[in-house]
């Protein structure tokens, strides 16, 4: 088998933005320079989506991490995309890699990438992390509060922050965590879609270990 075809393309992509998240990074020119303006910034995106009806309570952005330009950011759009791979943090990294024009955020000659999230990683965002190459991960709500509201954020290690540690990405958690938890309670409110992991016999077997 030969290698990659060179005029293979691929077109209609499952993690395109809703129109109203589109506009929000076009005008967000400013760079936000703290982690909380960039934690407050997702959070704000994760309401929208809500009040938007466009997905879940969940907000992401990849930013330049030393000089705070945003690069792309991510909803939530499970539901509108018929994806299951949709989930914010997957859509805000996709769009970097895109805008970037390359998988590889960390790839040589590119300042240090930080994605954003408004809640920690469920297991799938989780294991995209490290072959994202972004370098830090900032998070908002913590799982227990997705799961608090009925959200299944999966099977991930008990020390998964010191794991991304050990790869060389750090990882800040609890950042404006209350009014990240006032997006997922908002949602719960209104009635959202919850929507997980498919469960059988043998995974309800599996023991979460304790927080
Ligand atoms: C989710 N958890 C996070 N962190 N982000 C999403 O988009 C989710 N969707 N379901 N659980
Ligand atoms: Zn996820």
């Amino acid at each position: 088998m030969r290698g990659p075809s060179k005029i293979a393309t691929i077109t209609g992509s499952p993690f395109n933005l809703p129109a109203w998240a589109e506009l929000t990074v076009r005008q967000q020119k400013m760079p936000l320079v703290s982690r909380m303006d960039r934690m407050r910034f997702v959070i704000r995106l994760a309401m929208e989506n809500v009040e938007r009806g466009t997905g879940g309570p969940f907000g992401a952005a990849v930013f330049e991490a030393k000089k705070g330009t945003l690069v792309s950011i991510g909803v939530n759009i499970v539901t509108i995309a018929n994806c299951s791979h949709c989930h914010a943090e997957m859509v805000a990294l996709a769009n970097a890699q895109k805008e970037l024009k390359n998988f590889d955020l960390g790839a040589p000659g590119f300042p240090e990438h930080e994605l954003v999230t408004s809640c920690e990683p469920c297991a799938m965002c989780y294991g995209a992390i490290p072959w994202s190459g972004v370098r830090i991960l900032v998070c908002g709500a913590r799982c227990e509060d997705a799961e608090a509201i009925g959200f299944d954020e999966g099977p991930k290690p008990k020390a998964w922050a010191r794991a991304l540690e050990v790869r060389g990405i750090s990882v800040a958690q609890n950042v404006c965590r209350k009014e990240a938890v006032s997006v997922l309670q908002e949602y719960k409110k209104r009635g959202g879609m919850i929507y997980n992991p498919r469960q059988t016999k043998n995974t309800r077997r599996y023991r979460k270990p304790e927080p």
